[in-house]
């Protein structure tokens, strides 16, 4: 199980730590410290150094209650630290973007990875992601950014997040995306209360069930904040914690804020995971 990215395999029978690396002014977390190109060029090299196998560069905010972003603006946020990434690291690089002229922009300077919380619904998104033959990652949504924190409601989370993501893979298909280049992704925190997503993490196995690889970002989500009460700054224990869970449970991909001390905790229940298959070929 290997994706291609633009030439550079990603293995996916180990689990894989995904960087976060905003570069959005108002970014929730980071206040925009990583905004220059050369302070982004430092904090990418230091999750590569962690053990962070992919870097995920987005320049649109999807906060709830987020602004939208002209393409002008995306463009001149995400290209020059794409081409500056590509030039100086060999690591993956990641645009996550639903702007059809951001991917294509994107993956001419290097990206090996198209991650779309929108799942490619952009008019000419599905196009410009089949030309470009980098693996695509597939979001669930409810809503749009700017109101799916106001009343999200489902019939059955976790069955109404599947169909979808499984009906946003065969249409893809359909249009040219080799399926074993679709990574799928249940959207934490998109259009979801905070019972959504815990039982979108508890069965977790449902989406595994699928085939295809998936990826999830829990990182600093405002689940924890509704869980514990903390600041967004003060939220790596339980982010470790549900990465391990989402490991455990067969995501393939993490998306995190803090990489070393995820690698670490998603390396040790790896090693719990696979004793079965060491004994096996002894
Ligand atoms: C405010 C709210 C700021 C939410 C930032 C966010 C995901 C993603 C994001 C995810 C994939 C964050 C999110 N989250 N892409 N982009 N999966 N594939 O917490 O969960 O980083 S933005």
């Amino acid at each position: 199980m290997q994706l291609n990215c633009a030439g550079t395999l990603l293995d996916l029978s180990q689990p894989q730590v995904m960087g976060i690396l905003n570069v959005t002014p108002d970014s929730f977390s980071d206040g925009g410290r990583f905004v220059g190109r050369d302070s982004a060029i430092a904090h990418a090299r230091e999750m590569v150094a962690e053990g962070a196998s992919i870097i995920d560069i987005g320049g649109e905010s999807t906060r709830p209650g987020a602004a939208d972003v002209s393409v002008q603006e995306e463009l001149d946020r995400v290209i020059p630290v794409i081409e500056s990434l590509h030039l100086e690291l060999p690591v993956i690089i990641s645009v996550d973007t639903s702007k059809p002229e951001v991917m294509r922009a994107a993956v001419a300077a290097g990206a090996g990875l198209i991650n779309d919380v929108r799942a490619l619904r952009e008019p000419g998104a599905l196009q410009v992601a089949v030309d470009s033959h980098v693996p695509v990652c597939l979001m669930h949504m409810q809503g749009a950014p700017r109101t799916m924190q106001q009343q999200p409601e489902y019939q059955d989370v976790v069955t109404e997040v599947r169909d979808f993501l499984v009906a946003r893979a065969t249409d893809c298909i359909a249009a040219g995306i080799p399926a074993e280049q679709i990574l799928l992704d249940p959207g934490f925190g998109f259009g979801k209360t905070l019972e959504h997503n815990l039982r979108l993490l508890r069965q977790l196995p449902v989406l595994v069930q699928t085939g295809y690889p998936l990826l999830v970002g829990l990182s600093r989500k405002s689940m924890i904040g509704q869980l514990l009460d903390l600041p967004v700054e003060q939220r790596l224990q339980p982010s470790v914690a549900l990465a391990v869970l989402a490991s455990w449970l067969g995501a393939r991909i993490l998306r995190v804020h803090d990489v070393a001390a995820t690698v670490q905790a998603v390396r040790v229940c790896a090693a719990v995971k696979d004793v079965d298959t060491i004994n096996a070929t002894r």
